[in-house]
């Protein structure tokens, strides 16, 4: 590494770090000594599916199908520890807002619904048919379009589907998701150049697949157990191209902490054959480049006679709107794909090179593309660089969205969606002979603008922390309070607890690794991953407190109080036995779900249709498309980074799963000592006279009348791309405009916020 900037303390991930990671994970949570032999279930069939990524989960896995992150998650879930109604007896909501996010959920898992009382400004134990009853009256009272259910891709297709219809039947299409923060973008981007929402690739593809192309995802924290497929790739010899500001572990080199002989010798995978250190948001100008090497390549090979460089007879029979295509690429100009980008032409054409003697790529990619004003674009570009050879639709080749939450997708598939387009509504008024709402409902920051001006008026949390996870949060926050209702869904304490509306209830759930026990016995669930396949997924440990209830009860116990009854949904009939919920799925979605109840078992799961991997394209003009960019910048309404404007990147350490932090460090990047860091690099501490090390505030500079600062954070010099800063998140969500989001998907723009930096004020200290 150039310029005398620390070097991240480990550059492999995985590897004896990892196992002692999982050994102090159990430890830290003083978790139950069956919860080691419990991670021999995770992710098998017959198992359970792991609750932290939503990456596949293979028919045959190896004996240990878990890693780090997931085994942190399960330490998590299983804690021994526990929030009960003597910790909330001790403290009020008001002393609990100055506690960090960390603090919170280190109480651990809940035991009992909770009430929030005025008078003491306590959450005080209830019985669950009073809190039923009570949500079910204030949401008789409200007007439905004013009332949110929300949802945080964690929860089952069983559950989820139950409460999509939940929603329906009450009167409107406000479900939200997580995945408005996350893969919208995909899913808005890949129905119109392939005509589904989702991605292309199995387990299988990556075994057949001759190059991977990787665009901002950083695999050895967020979905390591993908790095197995890739270790089995580069053994291979398949080479892999990554795109990313960061130079990150998981992405260099691996050592498989599963395999005792790698575990013993030096010799350890590299992963990335070639590192593209591309500046934040320069991923449109970079693959634009690409496809300009690709064009000259092609170009040269027709005027020398020989075998063209763009699979031609692909494009000819699969593709419309190649012609602007073309001449777009053709009129950039290397100057500005350099500036932009942040890379040289040469080392585009080198990646383009390697793209061009490949016959079967997968890219693959993650919120480095989603979470950007041209999030959306950002996708159909790397569409069109792999129509241009074929790469869609045959073995070893495809696009690979990798998914966060583990059932994210799956929401998605069972209906939980604003867009009423994409619910099947009619199907689902035959079936349960009700009227269901036409109109759009609220995405995640329809929400925020709604409780903003008032006209949200209660909010539904099937899991998540929705006030620390959205842009604005100090704005979104302050408003929060005028809420009537608030009701969230929760196995652990969060901030959005805390931050509650006048009438206000946490409901303590089972989770996933829980046995979760009903009338006719003990129940399975069951999700989809990110490759589309739905696997069965088996509770096995004792639930945290006798009180908790199950997802799918507490959404029926939520319907029942509130719904008038309607014997074509038996709500009590599906509680006591899931198989009914699944047979009601596979009533409403044959194609997918068809024989739900026998197929769910199937090793490796069961794919649904995606009629792009078999070259069918279901757009409008029945061919996959290729889309022309806006332009080469990262943000059309925002300048490049300049002059005292910094572009900050919000950044995921491998101690965190989203707003839940497990631990404070940063191992793979070598940051200690807090996550109130900025990280910039040398070249602009010199340039603005500051010095690694100190302190200052980050300002936001969006031209909007408000005030964004987050306190206190101190500067670490650090391998960025010149004008770009990573921060974590959720600490600098104040910093990122509601309104600054993905244009098509509202998916918040994370990865670009324009800030500058300013003598630090007193505020929160730098480590915590
Ligand atoms: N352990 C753990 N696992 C998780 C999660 C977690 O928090 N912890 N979260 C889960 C969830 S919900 C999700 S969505 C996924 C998220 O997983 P990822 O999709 O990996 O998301 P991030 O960690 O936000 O950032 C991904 C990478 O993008 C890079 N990047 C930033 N800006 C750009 C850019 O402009 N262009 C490019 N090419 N790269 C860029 C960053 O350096 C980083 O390496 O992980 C899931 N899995
Ligand atoms: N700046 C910035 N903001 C971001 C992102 C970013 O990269 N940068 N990433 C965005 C992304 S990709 C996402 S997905 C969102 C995440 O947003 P959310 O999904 O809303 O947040 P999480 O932090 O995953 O939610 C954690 C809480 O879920 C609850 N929980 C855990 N397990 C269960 C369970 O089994 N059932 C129930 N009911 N509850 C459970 C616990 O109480 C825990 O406190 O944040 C987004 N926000
Ligand atoms: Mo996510």
């Amino acid at each position: 590494m150039k310029t005398g900037v620390p070097e991240p303390h480990s550059h492999t991930a995985g590897g004896w770090g990892s196992l002692k990671e999982v050994g102090s994970a159990l430890l830290q949570e003083q978790a139950p000594l069956k919860s080691g032999q419990v991670l021999l279930k995770q992710n098998k069939p017959q198992g359970f599916a792991c609750v932290s990524c939503a990456w596949a989960k293979p028919a045959h896995p190896r004996p240990f199908e878990f890693c780090e992150s997931g085994a942190k998650a399960t330490a998590w879930e299983l804690t021994g520890k526990r929030c009960d109604p003597a910790f909330f007896a001790r403290y009020t909501v008001r002393e609990l807002l100055d506690w960090s996010d960390f603090a919170l959920e280190e109480q651990g898992r809940l035991t009992t619904p909770l009430r929030w009382d005025a008078a003491s400004d306590r959450y005080v134990p209830v019985d669950w048919d009073s809190a039923f009853a009570e949500i079910g009256r204030e949401l008789r009272a409200l007007a439905p379009p004013g009332v949110v259910f929300y949802s945080s891709g964690r929860a089952s297709l069983e559950t989820s589907y139950m409460y999509q219809l939940l929603a329906r039947l009450y009167g409107n299409n406000n479900l939200p998701d997580s995945s408005n923060m996350c893969h919208e973008s995909t899913s808005v981007a890949l129905p119109k150049t392939i005509g589904v929402p989702i991605g292309t690739v199995t387990l299988e593809d990556f075994e057949q697949t001759d190059c991977l192309f990787f665009f901002g995802q950083n695999v050895g924290t967020n979905s390591p157990r993908m790095l197995h497929q890739l270790q089995e790739a580069r053994r291979r010899g398949v080479p892999i191209i990554t795109f990313n500001p960061l130079h990150e572990p998981g992405l260099m080199h691996f050592v498989n902490p599963q395999s005792p002989l790698e575990m013993l010798s030096p010799g350890d995978t590299t992963i990335s054959t070639q590192y593209l250190q591309l500046r934040a948001g320069g991923d449109i100008a970079a693959i634009l480049g690409l496809c300009k090497a690709l064009l000259a390549a092609d170009d040269a090979a027709l005027a020398a006679g020989q075998p063209r460089v763009l699979d031609t007879a692909f494009i000819d029979q699969h593709t419309h709107g190649l012609a602007p295509f073309v001449d777009a690429v053709r009129a950039a100009s290397w100057s500005g794909i350099e500036r932009e980008s942040g890379l040289t032409r040469a080392a585009l054409e080198q990646a383009a090179a390697t793209y061009a003697a490949a016959e079967r790529v997968i890219g693959v990619f993650g919120m480095g593309l989603t979470q950007h004003r041209n999030g959306v674009e950002n996708i159909q570009m790397l569409t069109n660089l792999l129509l241009l050879r074929g790469n869609i639709g045959k073995p070893g080749a495809g696009i690979c969205p990798v998914r966060g939450h583990s059932n994210v997708q799956g929401q998605r598939t069972v209906g939980i969606t604003e867009k009423p387009e994409l619910a099947p509504l009619d199907q689902l008024q035959a079936q349960y002979q009700f009227e269901p709402p036409r109109a759009k409902g609220l995405n995640t920051v329809e929400t925020c603008e709604g409780v903003l001006d008032g006209s949200v008026r209660a909010f539904i949390g099937l899991g998540g922390n929705f006030v620390r996870a959205v842009p604005d949060t100090d704005r979104i926050e302050a408003a929060w309070s005028r809420l009537r209702l608030t009701v969230q869904v929760s196995t652990k304490l969060n901030r959005s607890h805390l931050v509650h509306g006048e009438v206000s209830y946490i409901l303590p759930c089972l989770g996933r690794i829980e046995i979760d026990r009903q009338a006719s016995g003990e129940q399975a669930l069951s999700v989809e991953d990110s490759t589309g396949c739905m696997h069965g997924s088996r509770g096995m440990m004792a639930p945290a407190s006798a009180l908790l209830r199950s997802e799918p009860a507490i959404v029926a116990g939520i319907a029942q109080a509130t719904l008038a009854p309607n014997p074509l949904v038996p709500w009590q009939a599906w509680v006591d036995d899931y198989s009914l919920v699944r047979d009601a799925i596979a009533q409403t979605y044959p194609e997918i779900f068809h024989d739900f109840n026998q197929r769910m078992w199937t090793p490796g799961g069961f794919r649904r249709p995606v009629a792009a991997a078999e070259r069918k394209w279901k757009t409008p003009s029945g061919k996959a498309e290729f889309i022309v960019p806006d332009g080469l910048l990262a943000d059309p309404d925002q300048a490049a980074p300049e002059g005292q404007v910094l572009r900050l990147f919000t950044l995921r350490s491998d101690g965190q799963f989203n707003t839940t932090l497990y631990n404070e460090d940063d191992r793979f990047r070598g940051i200690s000592g807090g996550r109130r860091v900025l990280l910039v690099h040398p070249a602009d501490l010199r340039r603005l006279g500051l010095e690694a090390g100190q302190r200052v505030d980050a300002v936001g500079v969006a031209d909007d009348g408000v005030a964004r600062r987050v306190r206190n954070l101190r500067l670490v010099a650090y391998d960025v791309p010149a004008g770009c800063v990573g921060g974590y998140y959720p600490e600098c969500n104040p910093l990122l405009p509601l309104a600054h989001h993905a244009r098509e998907s509202k998916v918040p723009a994370a990865k670009s916020i324009a800030i500058r930096l300013e003598a630090a004020t007193p505020g929160p200290a730098a480590g915590g």
